[in-house]
Parts: structure tokens; C-alpha cells; sequence
């Protein structure tokens, strides 16, 4: 056990959710700000046996990242040594869509943090849930720390707001705040509206016999995908060194997402071949020919990030973190969770 208090902004969503595990493991009191929703959004912390009532293990607060007001009184009441920020409209493709509420919450939302620790304890550290989307259009390959920035989306743009901000209060106010630049990271905790989770999902549910076939946008993107539930701890890690800095966290590897989809089919026994070409391509059933995916045009991008692979030799050089599920195994675990639940609904339906 020890007597730190770490506040998590964004508990709800897989990176939040995986870090209260990490930090209850470390005997921290944690503090959540959940946003209000007219549905349940508490999914992916559950298993946490929270209860109002004698509010266990996780004290949740309800709050918002557009709403100063909230965040002040939360870190008033809570008093955190560590502030973690999770919280953020985390869709790039949504962004295009909604750039102005992008921006507030991930832009204006961390500023908002950073400067009610500034004015309320300053002692806090902070960590800031930074991006490999910074990276855009990228200017080389491995992307480390020192590459420069060339952002492709409202998304990326507002977090690339975040990463200066995070910067500026470090030097500007000493504040201890760290961006965490992490590649993307899935489980099977993800939201579903995200590639691996989409998929992983309609696998399932065309081997169950529920659904007939998978729309996606552009196949060929490259990503350097790693498991979520161990890259919290390197945003730990990051809040524990004596001096604030910033972290690239990656695998070292990446894949495309044909490789997923095909990765995921071959889990269930389904090999597939592909014919046509861009928005005519399908993935079809090697055995019986049906066709399981199409490209949906709608999936696309305005501007798409082409590929991304990270280079986190400083992270284990610094941090002594290092990634230890790969692709292989990512896929594996996320199918194998995703047919559990699917039994588990069955049987208690
Ligand atoms: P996620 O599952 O989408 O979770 C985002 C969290 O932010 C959810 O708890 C969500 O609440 C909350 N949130 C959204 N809008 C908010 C608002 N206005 N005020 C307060 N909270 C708000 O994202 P994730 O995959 O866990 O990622 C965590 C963070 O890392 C995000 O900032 C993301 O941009 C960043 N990131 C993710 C990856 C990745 O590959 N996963 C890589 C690099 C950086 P609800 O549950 O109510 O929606
Ligand atoms: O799963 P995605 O939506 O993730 P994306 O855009 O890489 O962003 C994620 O990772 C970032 C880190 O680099 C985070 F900062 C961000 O918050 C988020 O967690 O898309 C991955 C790739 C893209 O190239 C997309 O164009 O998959 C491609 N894709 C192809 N078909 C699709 C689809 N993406 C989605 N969401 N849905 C599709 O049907």
C-alpha cells in the first residue's frame, strides 16, 4: 500500500479503465471524473465492484473536460499527487465531423487541467495522453522523440495543442507534466468503433452465423499496434523519474489492417483471398467463396495517415519499459475475449 491519491480523467475508456487496475495494484486511492451519459458508459470499469454507496475502491466524480468548474472542485476535493489525462474525443475519424468539440475537449480540456493544478497544487504530477497521430504524414521512419510533427486530422491537431501546452507549463510554471506519445494500443476493452474492435467484433459475429459480412475503409493503412493493459504502466513509470519528460511507446513493428482482418478470420479457421481492386476489393471465404468484407467508401478519410511505427529505445533505456505481447498475440487475445463474451451473452440471454 501506499497513501498516493492519482485522479484519472477518462476512467471509463480502455487506457483509463486498464490504469485504475494498475494503480489500485499499487494500493493508490483512485479518483475517476465520469461524464454524465443517459446510457451506461461505466463497461470497462465494472469488474471494479464500485459502489456508490461506500464508494470502494474507485471514488467516481462526475465531471467534464469542457466544464473548469468540475475540474476544480474535483482536484480541490481529491488533492491528487498524480493526474492522468485519458479524457479526450478520441475518434479520428469523428473529428473530421466535429472539429470545434474535438478541440475543446482535447485541446481546451487539457489546458483546463493544467492550469487548475497550476493554480490549486501545483505539486501535482500530470500526465497527458499524447498521440503517434502527431506524427501525420510522416517525415521518417522509425518515429522517435525528436521527429517533427505533421499532423493529418482535427484530432491530431488538437493534440499536437495539448503536447505544446503540456510542454509551455513545464517550462513556463516548472510544472511536472509528461506526454506520453503512444502508438495505438487495443484490448478487448476498446471502443467498438475502432478498427481492431470492429473487426475482432464481426468476426465473431459472421462465425456465429449473425452477420453476413464486414464494411471497411482503407485496408492498407499501417499501424503499430501493442496491448493497452501494458502500456499503463509506461505512463506510470513516466510520473515516477525525477524530472518531467516525454516518451515515444511502440511496439517497434507495425502491420496493416488486412493483416488484422486476415489475422482474426484465420482464428476461427476462415482463410481468405482477396480479388478486386480499391473500392472494389472484397475478402472472400477461400472454402466456399461467400464474400465477408467489403470497402465502404464511407470509412475513408479526408487524410489518412499512410503508416506509423514508433521507436521507444528511449523508453527503455529511460523508463526500462518494454513491450512484451506482439501482433500475433494481440489478435489472439482480443478474439479469444470477444468469442468469450459472445458465449457468455448467449448463455445469459
Ligand atoms: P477512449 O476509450 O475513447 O476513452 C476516452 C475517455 O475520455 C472515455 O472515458 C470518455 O468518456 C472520456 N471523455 C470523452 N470526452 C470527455 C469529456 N468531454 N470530458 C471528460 N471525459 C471525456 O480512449 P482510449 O483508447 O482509452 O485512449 C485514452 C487516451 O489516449 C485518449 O486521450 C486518446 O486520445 C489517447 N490515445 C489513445 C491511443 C490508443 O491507441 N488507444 C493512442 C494514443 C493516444 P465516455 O466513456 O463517457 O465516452
Ligand atoms: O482504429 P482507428 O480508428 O485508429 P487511428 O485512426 O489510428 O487512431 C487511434 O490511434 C491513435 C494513435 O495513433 C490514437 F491517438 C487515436 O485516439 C485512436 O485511438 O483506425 C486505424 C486505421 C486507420 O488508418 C483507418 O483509416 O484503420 C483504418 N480503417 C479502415 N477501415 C478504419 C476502418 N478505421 C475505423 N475506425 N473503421 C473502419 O472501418
Amino acid at each position: 500500500m501506499n497513501n498516493k491519491v492519482a485522479l484519472i480523467v477518462g476512467i471509463t475508456g480502455q487506457d483509463g479503465s486498464y490504469l485504475a487496475d494498475f494503480l489500485l495494484s499499487k494500493g493508490y486511492q483512485v479518483h475517476g471524473l465520469q461524464r454524465r451519459s443517459s446510457t451506461l458508459n461505466t463497461k470497462n470499469i465494472e469488474h471494479l465492484n464500485f459502489d456508490v454507496k461506500t464508494q470502494k475502491n474507485v471514488h467516481l466524480h462526475y465531471g467534464d473536460l469542457t466544464d473548469s468548474s468540475s475540474l476544480n472542485k474535483i482536484v480541490h476535493f481529491c488533492k491528487p499527487d498524480e493526474i492522468y489525462n485519458m479524457g479526450a474525443q478520441s475518434h479520428v475519424h469523428t473529428s473530421f465531423q466535429m472539429p470545434l468539440f474535438t478541440s475543446n475537449v482535447n485541446a481546451l480540456g487539457t489546458i483546463r487541467i493544467l492550469d487548475v493544478i497550476k493554480n490549486i497544487k501545483p505539486d501535482t504530477k500530470f500526465y497527458q495522453a499524447s498521440t503517434s497521430e502527431l506524427f501525420g504524414d510522416v517525415i521518417e521512419t522509425p518515429q522517435n522523440e525528436k521527429t517533427p510533427f505533421n499532423p493529418r486530422s482535427p484530432y491530431a491537431i488538437s493534440k499536437l495543442s495539448s503536447f505544446h501546452f503540456v510542454r509551455n507549463y513545464r517550462e513556463a510554471y516548472k510544472t511536472f507534466a509528461c506526454n506520453g506519445i503512444l502508438f495505438n494500443h487495443e484490448s478487448p476493452r476498446r471502443g467498438p468503433s475502432f478498427v481492431t474492435r470492429k473487426i475482432t467484433r464481426a468476426v465473431v459475429d459472421i462465425f456465429k452465423g449473425n452477420k453476413k459480412k464486414i464494411y471497411l475503409g482503407n485496408i492498407n493503412a499501417k499501424r503499430d499496434w501493442g496491448y493497452a493493459k501494458e502500456y499503463v504502466e509506461a505512463m506510470w513509470l513516466m510520473l515516477q523519474k525525477k524530472e518531467p519528460d516525454d516518451f515515444v511507446i511502440a511496439t517497434g513493428k507495425n502491420y496493416s489492417v488486412r493483416d488484422f482482418v486476415e489475422k482474426a478470420f484465420s482464428y476461427v479457421n476462415i482463410d481468405l483471398v482477396w480479388e478486386g481492386k480499391n473500392d472494389k476489393e472484397k475478402g472472400i471465404n477461400k472454402k466456399n467463396k461467400q464474400v465477408l468484407v467489403e470497402i465502404d467508401p464511407y470509412f475513408y478519410r479526408p487524410t489518412e495517415v499512410d503508416s506509423l511505427i514508433g521507436d521507444f529505445s528511449k523508453a527503455k533505456k529511460v523508463l526500462g519499459w518494454e513491450p512484451k505481447v506482439q501482433f500475433n498475440e494481440l489478435v489472439e487475445i482480443m478474439m479469444k475475449a470477444e468469442i468469450d463474451s459472445y458465449n457468455k451473452k448467449t448463455n445469459d440471454d
